[in-house]
């Protein structure tokens, strides 16, 4: 899953970036985008690592991907937006810091009508070709006009302001827009990139809601802090009474808006996280591991993680029966445990 960082010029991006992938920006690659594949931290796997006392232990991980920011006098803005459009998700950065205070949230609507303007503009083009098109008499001419009955309410949608993930599409809609690429369509973040002292976070973050989630970090503090050895860290935040930012839950944050969670395979050689999609399938997620797994899937075996810390074992799993054989169409559960059982 790609997770694009985005925003104005001078928020914080490549900060925040180098912040969670502890990979240093390229200055080079400024004007285009780089990325860094992180494996998301998962506290649940020392339990299991108890239980299994596997060889290896393997993360799934997120590409994040640093993308230049876009200029508030929308020049040039075309291009950098073209780098924003291989993403699944967004995170949006916004500077609260040097006196930006006010304007930080005040930049996030900004921001969402950029998105709405570059969107807007494909659609209303596709559908003004359409049009031509339908002028003539020509074989396809009801196809063309079911296509422009499909994009008009969409058009109409996103100049009410309304993002194409918030209104959600129809399968006529998906197939005619599938290959724009729409930047409205993906999942967003809001990461309030706040200044080192600031101390009062929740004028931002009591504003999120399930459809604007808001998180405010103070990226280049964070960044810093975790340049430093765990003890230097501890005094340093000690001292100066700060509550540092646990990188891994703000990982966890991006897969959660991103739409993707957490399953596991556990066994004496690897302990394993996987990710996959909200309502994704028992077959998926064998895909997931192994495309041999999916062609000749048998069943899943699967248990709760939480089921398996409490016994202890599968042994005791099984004897409390609560080892359950699922079938392809299964839709996995977060925190899911699977033995998938396939034939070749
Ligand atoms: N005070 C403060 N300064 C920050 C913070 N985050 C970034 N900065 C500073 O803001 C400047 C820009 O940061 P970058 O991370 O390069 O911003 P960017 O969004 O990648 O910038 P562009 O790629 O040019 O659009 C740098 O001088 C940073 O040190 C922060 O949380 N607090
Ligand atoms: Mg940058």
């Amino acid at each position: 899953m790609k997770i694009g960082i985005v925003g104005y010029q001078g928020s914080g991006k490549s900060t925040l970036f180098e912040w969670l992938t502890q990979v240093a920006p390229d200055p080079a690659l400024a004007h285009s985008s780089q990325s860094a594949s992180v494996p998301i931290p998962e506290p649940r796997v020392e339990p299991l690592c108890a239980i299994y006392q596997p060889k290896k232990v393997t993360l799934a991980t997120l590409d994040i991907v640093d993308t230049p920011g876009l200029s508030r006098t929308h020049e040039g803005n075309a291009t950098r937006l073209a780098a924003i459009r291989e993403a699944g998700c967004l995170v949006l950065v916004t500077a609260a810091f040097n006196d930006q205070t006010a304007d930080s949230l005040a930049d996030t609507s900004r921001f969402d009508e950029d998105l709405l303007l570059a969107d807007m503009e494909i659609v209303a083009r596709r559908i003004e070709k359409l049009r031509e098109q339908a002028k003539k008499p020509k074989p396809n001419r009801d196809q063309d006009l079911a296509e422009i009955a499909a994009l008009e309410p969409l058009l109409a949608g996103l100049e009410a302001g309304k993002r194409v993930h918030e209104m959600g599409l129809t399968p006529e809609q998906f197939k005619a827009t599938r290959s724009f690429q729409l930047l409205t369509e993906r999942p967003m973040l809001v990461m309030v990139n706040l200044a080192d002292d600031d101390a009062n976070p929740e004028r931002f973050t009591s504003q999120s809601t399930d459809r604007r989630p808001i998180v405010a970090v103070p990226a280049r503090l964070e960044l810093e802090l975790s340049r430093m050895t765990p003890e230097e860290r501890a005094a340093f935040v000690a001292e100066m009474g700060l509550s540092s930012y646990d990188r891994g839950e703000l990982l966890r944050r991006i897969m959660d808006v991103a739409g993707q969670f957490i399953y596991f395979t556990c066994g004496d050689k690897e302990v394993r996280t996987w990710m996959l999609r909200k309502g994704g399938t028992a077959l998926e997620a064998a895909d997931n591991v192994h495309s041999d797994l999916a062609r000749g899937f048998i069943r899943a075996e699967t248990m709760k993680y939480e089921d398996l810390v409490r016994l202890g074992s599968e042994r005791e799993i099984k004897a409390h029966n609560l080892m359950r054989q699922e079938p392809k169409d299964y839709v996995v559960q977060e925190g899911d445990i699977l033995h998938i059982r396939f034939s070749v």
